[in-house]
């Protein structure tokens, strides 16, 4: 039988993106894969634009999320909706194309021999050389910020671009994830890392978005930093 893979993606204000994101995943024919996509009543309509693509693909389903919002709210639903719907395996990717949807057979692949695979900048044949240096710097300068202080020793801890198996998913209880912004990526690693889930990180070339714009802003960038030392200091 075919494991059943769901490729999880959170939304916000992607309305440029989302069509051609859906049409490349589901173009990749990778049997028993469904995509799962949580909107936060995006202003731009990207829900209403998803919901129309349900006729050429059923196996697309769009969770049009209820406060509280957020990056990490969005995140704790996807997972929950793949361990109650029984899934063997979940992917989470952004939606704006940093993240090239031809990984995703190599992320699956890696899974056979692991529990939690990290699409990685960081390690040999990663790259992150095309955006800004400004923000190449800001993202190594957290990178380095988180496993210091989280003591983990994954290269890319802030990659979004990640496969679970359904163990890994269950053993981080997603129903008791707490961050609501993007430090989730953090906390999410955390717990896997301290319940000594097999983590292993394959390369990814990790590029700017071309269409739509960043959410990442300075008061979620604090939070994002308060959150991994508020999770050293607690251990939860
Ligand atoms: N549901 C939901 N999704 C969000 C929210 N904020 C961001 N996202 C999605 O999360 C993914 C990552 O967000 P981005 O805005 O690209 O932020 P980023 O990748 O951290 O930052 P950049 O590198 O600047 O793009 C994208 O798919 C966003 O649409 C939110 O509040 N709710
Ligand atoms: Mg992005």
């Amino acid at each position: 039988m075919n494991s059943r893979v769901l490729v999880c993606i959170p939304t916000y204000c992607e309305s440029e993106n989302i069509a051609r994101l859906v049409e490349e995943i589901f173009s990749l024919e990778i049997p028993g894969l469904e995509i799962l996509i949580a909107d936060d009543a995006s202003p731009d309509n990207t829900a209403t634009i998803a919901e129309n693509l349900r006729d050429r693909y059923p196996l697309l389903t769009i969770l049009k999320r209820k406060p509280p919002y957020g990056r990490g709210a969005a995140g704790r639903d996807l997972f929950l909706y793949a361990l109650e719907k029984n899934f063997d395996a979940a992917i989470e990717m952004d939606a704006d194309f940093s993240h090239d949807p031809n990984s995703i057979p190599q992320l699956l692949k890696a899974l056979g021999n692991s529990e939690l695979v990290i699409g990685s900048r960081f390690v040999q044949g990663g790259s992150d050389s095309q955006r800004p240096k400004r923000r190449q710097i800001l993202t190594r300068w957290a990178n380095f910020y988180a496993r210091s202080l989280l003591r983990i020793s994954v290269q890319d801890t802030n990659s979004g671009y990640r496969a679970w198996s359904r163990k890994a998913l269950e053993v981080i209880e997603p129903q008791t994830l707490r961050a609501q912004g993007p430090a989730i990526v953090h906390e999410a690693l955390y717990r896997a890392a301290r319940k000594k889930i097999r983590i292993q990180e394959i390369p990814i070339r990790f590029v700017d978005r071309k269409l739509g714009f960043s959410k990442l802003n300075l008061g979620k960038l604090a939070y994002g930093y308060f959150w991994v030392l508020r999770l050293a200091v607690l251990g939860k």
